[in-house]
């Protein structure tokens, strides 16, 4: 059973799902929401059972549209950075998990939802859900990391696009914009999704964190540096016991049972 007020969470086997769960306010972010998604992955980062993660949305009608705007009328400068702050260390802590997060799109994903999905491994989508940064039309922009992930994922001009006229973007253009890995038939979504997280939490766990540890630096740093990081992963998925039962495996003709280790 959930611990979280505003979160419903269950695993099966290696995959924790964790369902942000206010479907009556299409599961905005609020204050203590945020704080219970902080606790939720901080327990995830920690449970070695948990092998990979899907993050979705309670309903059929959204992911998450947004921070929650009943608040912001409470909020000063100070606060309001503080939220944005809080927000900022929660999409960190996801996008540095060390285990793969898959957004799996049900909705609406937009403002802070759209920026939490933008934080996530991967980002799948039912066909009819829409993203986008419309803070614009609040007098404000993303406050949780939109203009900066969206240009690295999606280059400049495109993210000036998305976060300057707030259009509400359809998950088949987010998908050819680079934005979403897949999009699905909406009731196919949550079972494509759960055998996509499957096939995640039966890889090696250790060169999984490394492959998300090097991808993740080498979008921040010189080539050359990056190429020095990955190298040194690389030798170091050859103290593993699952590197020599990866290759085993491969030579018996037989499915690898990787442990961790
Ligand atoms: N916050 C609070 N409540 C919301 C939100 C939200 N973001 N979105 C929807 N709701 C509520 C509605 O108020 C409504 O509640 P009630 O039934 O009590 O009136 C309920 O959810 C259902 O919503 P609608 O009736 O509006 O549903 P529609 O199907 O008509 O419309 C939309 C769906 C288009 C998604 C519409 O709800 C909408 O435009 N929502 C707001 C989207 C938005 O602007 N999101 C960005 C918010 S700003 C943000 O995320 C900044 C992040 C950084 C913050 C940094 C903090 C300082």
């Amino acid at each position: 059973m959930s611990s979280y007020k505003n979160l419903l969470t269950a695993q099966a086997g290696g995959v924790l799902t964790v369902t942000i769960n206010r479907p009556d306010k299409l599961n905005a972010l609020s204050i203590e929401t945020v704080g219970d998604l902080t606790a939720a992955f901080g327990a995830a980062r920690d449970d070695a059972s948990v092998r990979a993660i899907v993050l979705t949305g309670a309903g059929e009608k959204a992911f998450v549209a947004g921070a929650d705007i009943s608040e912001f009328g409470g909020l000063t400068p100070v606060t309001a950075k503080e939220f944005s702050i809080r927000g900022n260390a929660l999409i960190s802590l996801i996008e540095n998990l060390g285990k793969p997060v898959i957004a799996c799109i049900n909705g609406y994903a937009l403002g802070g939802g759209c920026e939490l999905a933008l934080g996530c491994t991967l980002r799948v989508a039912g066909d009819k859900a829409v993203l986008g940064q419309p803070e614009i039309a609040l007098g404000i922009m993303p406050g949780f990391g939109g203009s900066q992930r969206l240009v690295r994922i999606c280059g400049k001009a495109r993210a000036m696009e998305l976060c300057l006229l707030g259009d509400r973007v359809p998950a088949q253009r987010a998908f050819e914009l680079g934005i979403v890995n897949f999009v699905w038939k909406q009731d196919e979504l949550r079972a494509q999704t759960a055998a996509l997280a499957e096939r995640l939490a039966n890889s090696a766990p250790i060169a999984v964190k490394y492959i998300l540890e090097a991808v993740n630096r080498g979008a921040e740093c010189s080539l050359e540096e990056s190429l020095a990081y990955e190298s040194h992963l690389f030798a170091l998925c050859f103290a593993t016991q699952d590197m020599r039962e990866g290759t085993k495996a491969f030579l018996e003709k037989r499915k690898p049972q990787f442990k961790g280790a």
